[in-house]
């Protein structure tokens, strides 16, 4: 089968880009360009290209050459498969104009960040690529990488080395600054990359980090597409429907939702003609999404593994499970939210159909991964709302001591989990404490993840009769 490329772009049985690509030019620069940027925001992009050529996305990723070695040589197109029990449907994406591998190329990556055309950089880098700790938002100023960035400035590797160091060099040329828009499952995502990059320039250079304080803004995100990792038989399959040899596709929902906060200190594209939300203020959809979603997602995750289950699909088919992640949003996160214009037993009962869609084969597993950074925001701080105004929690305490089991990397049979997390080591020890009191309070007692939560002591309680429930 003949490899997708520009030229033979236009035989693809697909929906294809609507321009011309050879008119298009780079005005944003993405870190981290994984599955989630390609199936939400470069489709975003896509859609406006036809009308603003002028923001092109240079894709950069900070770690491995996947991606850049499976589709520079399909000119960086790229095909979105989007699936549910109607079918699929194929559409090629040609908003990523370029893909660079950080390590293997850094000058190049510094070049497009300082171009004066590039006027927004946004990343998608997961929660551990802030290197900040998760329970306080501040900068992990022990962290190998953050140590490594300051002791050699100019030749970075994390997200904030690279941002700083290009902020640098534009104000010394006197080159406007971009916009950094965070696009991570964080809450406030802006006023935390914000503070990591504030907190690490003041490090590096302290006139430097006034001039990022006063002149560059970090608008917060909410983004929403469920995207499974890609597997072989999707590359088979996706390919064999185009008609051409995709090897870097995504495979998403078609549900996709994007609320921008409209606070960029530089151009920015025209992101309402394509579908986004540009708002004020988008905590309170950020919380509700971080709750509802991935709070949920999490749940699913941890019981839904420990239980048997490979993918959500097949733990929503429970009805026990259905009943428990309803009850969770209606009962304990619901009252938690303060969005007056939003119909939230409906979104709920929307999110409950996202979940179930048998077409995605969206591993527990996946979702399981890096706990330590995804709890707090998911879990714990919808906790430390109830606790404060006297609701109940133990839906939510489940989800904690389904983490907590699956963290100690011993499934309820006693088989081992190859558990994913920066923290995986500390976990594992943890998890042979003899019984699950100990436990609880070992795992509670890490305050990069529960800070003072972990020494209440109704919560403690609560959580060790949910892993004792869960074990019996
Ligand atoms: C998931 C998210 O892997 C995970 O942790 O909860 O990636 C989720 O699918 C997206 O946030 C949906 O927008």
């Amino acid at each position: 089968m003949m490899r997708l490329t520009s030229k033979n772009l236009t035989q693809a049985d697909a929906q294809t880009p609507n321009y011309d690509r050879s008119k298009i030019s780079v005005g944003i620069v993405h870190l981290g360009i994984g599955a989630f940027h390609r199936a939400h925001q470069a489709v975003y992009i896509d859609s406006l290209l036809a009308e603003q050529p002028q923001w092109g996305i240079l894709g950069v990723s900070l770690r491995s050459n996947t991606t850049t070695k499976a589709l520079n040589p399909q000119d960086n197109l790229f095909t979105v498969a989007t699936n549910d029990a109607s079918g699929q449907s194929n559409r090629i994406i040609g908003s990523v104009l370029n893909i660079i591998t950080a390590p293997e190329n850094p000058q190049a990556v510094l070049d497009a960040l300082t171009a004066e055309a590039t006027k927004i950089v946004s990343l998608t880098i997961t929660e551990k690529g802030y290197c900040h700790d998760p329970a306080t938002g501040n900068l992990d100023a022990n962290h190998a990488d953050i140590i490594a960035d300051l002791t050699n400035p100019t030749a970075p590797k994390t997200a904030a080395g690279y941002i700083v160091e290009a902020l640098r060099i534009r104000r010394k040329n006197g080159t406007a600054p971009f916009t950094v828009l965070s696009c991570d499952n964080l809450p406030m995502n802006g006023k935390v990359t914000q503070k990591v990059i504030l907190q690490y320039a003041r490090l590096y250079d302290a006139d430097l980090a006034k001039w990022i304080e006063a002149k560059v803004t970090f608008p917060s995100t909410m983004v929403d597409r469920i995207v499974p990792a890609t597997t072989d038989d999707n590359r088979t399959q996706i390919s064999q429907a185009i008609g051409y040899e995709d090897k870097w596709p995504v495979m998403a929902e078609p549900f996709s939702q994007w609320v921008i906060e409209d606070n960029f200190c530089n151009t920015r594209p025209a992101y309402e003609k394509v579908g986004a939300q540009l708002v004020d203020n988008v905590e309170p959809y950020e919380l509700m999404k971080l709750r509802m979603l991935n709070g949920s997602h999490s749940t699913i995750a941890y019981l839904g593994y420990l239980a048997g289950h490979k993918t959500v699909a097949e733990v929503m088919a429970q009805p026990k499970f259905q009943t428990l992640i309803t009850n969770m949003m209606t009962n304990e996160i619901i009252p938690t939210l303060d969005l007056p214009n939003v119909d939230l037993p409906a979104y709920r009962d929307q999110l409950i159909e996202r979940f179930k869609n048998p077409a995605l084969n969206h591993l527990t597993w996946q979702i399981a991964m890096d706990g330590s950074q995804k709890l707090p925001q998911r879990i714990l701080d919808t906790i430390r709302a109830n606790i404060k105004a006297n609701r109940p929690y133990d839906s939510l305490a489940k989800c904690v001591a389904g983490w907590m089991q699956y963290a100690s990397a011993s499934d309820l049979q006693g088989n081992e989990i190859f558990v994913r997390d920066p923290l995986a080591d500390q976990f594992k020890l943890i998890g042979q404490e003899p019984d699950a009191a100990t436990m609880v309070k070992a795992y509670a007692s890490i305050t990069s993840i529960f800070d003072a939560l972990g020494t209440n002591d109704e919560f403690i309680t609560k959580v060790t009769q949910a892993l004792i429930e869960l074990r019996n």
